[in-house]
Formats: C-alpha cells, structure tokens, sequence
C-alpha cells in the first residue's frame, strides 16, 4: 500500500461533535477511507505517538489533551496523500490556517488544533502501524 496517511480527528473536535463534517470534507477531498475507529489513548499511548516533540515546552500539555478523551483514528489513501492531506487540514495554527481548511473551520487552538496529519510517507507508515493491525487496514 502507498500513498497514505493517517489522521486522528483529535479530542476536541470529537467533543464539538465534528466527526460527521470532517469525515465528509475528507471523502469530499478525494482520500478514501483505509482503516477508522473512535478510540482513546493512554498517556502512554500519547506520550510514545509524539515522542519527536518530548524536548517541547508543550510536551506535557500535548500528551494531557490527545489523552483527555476519544479520538478517531483513521488510515487514508490518495495520490500524494501526505502532502494533499497537510494542505486539507491547514497550518498547525488554525489563526494562520487558510479558508476552508479543516483547521480554520473546526480547530478551537493551536494545542488543540482538531486533527493530526502525517508529515511523511515513512511516518504515515509508522503511525498507521501504531494504532491498527493489519487486518483492520483494508
Ligand atoms: P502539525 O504537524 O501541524 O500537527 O504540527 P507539529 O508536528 O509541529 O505539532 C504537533 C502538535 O503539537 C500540534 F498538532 C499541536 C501541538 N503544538 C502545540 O501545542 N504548540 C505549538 O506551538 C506547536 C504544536
């Protein structure tokens, strides 16, 4: 499987009752859905998913808010899925976010920017591993 990539619509948007409007923007946007589940992560979960930012001063915030509640989890494929998804979900501060980008329209914060986009084909790999066996990835 190429061309993927793995989102979480994260706890705040989940809690604001986005799920519905932001599965539909991406199947709008052309990604088909590979594998999807409302699930939650430990703190350990969260802690491990963004080890990259452990030096952070946000670190701890981070792990505390993707571990306060339920996420959904999903793998997504398209031709230049990373790249074509990061432009869907808009800069990482929904303030700075473009129009009609999902973070413009449903994140609350830059911490609590309402979905995860992967940054990599390697890492999409490696993040899709993270939260789904092979079996539940179609
Ligand atoms: P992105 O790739 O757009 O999700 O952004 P980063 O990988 O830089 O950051 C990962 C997560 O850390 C963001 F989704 C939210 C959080 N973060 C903050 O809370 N404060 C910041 O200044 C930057 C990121």
């Amino acid at each position: 499987m190429s061309n993927i990539t793995f989102t979480m619509i994260k706890p705040d948007a989940v809690a604001d009752g986005h799920i519905g409007a932001i599965l539909g923007k991406i199947t709008e946007a052309g990604f088909k859905i590979k594998a999807l589940k409302l699930t939650q992560l430990t703190m350990a979960d969260a802690k491990k998913f963004y080890e990259v930012h452990a030096e952070r001063p946000f670190y701890g915030e981070l792990t505390e808010f993707m571990s306060s509640g339920p996420i959904v989890a999903a793998v997504l494929e398209k031709e230049n899925a990373v790249e074509d998804f990061r432009k869907l979900i808009g800069a990482t501060n929904p303030a700075e976010a473009a129009e009609g980008t999902i973070r413009k329209m449903f994140a609350r914060s830059v911490g609590e920017n309402a979905v995860h986009g992967s940054d990599s084909d390697e890492n999409a790999r490696i993040e899709a591993d993270f939260h789904f066996a092979g079996r539940e990835i179609f």
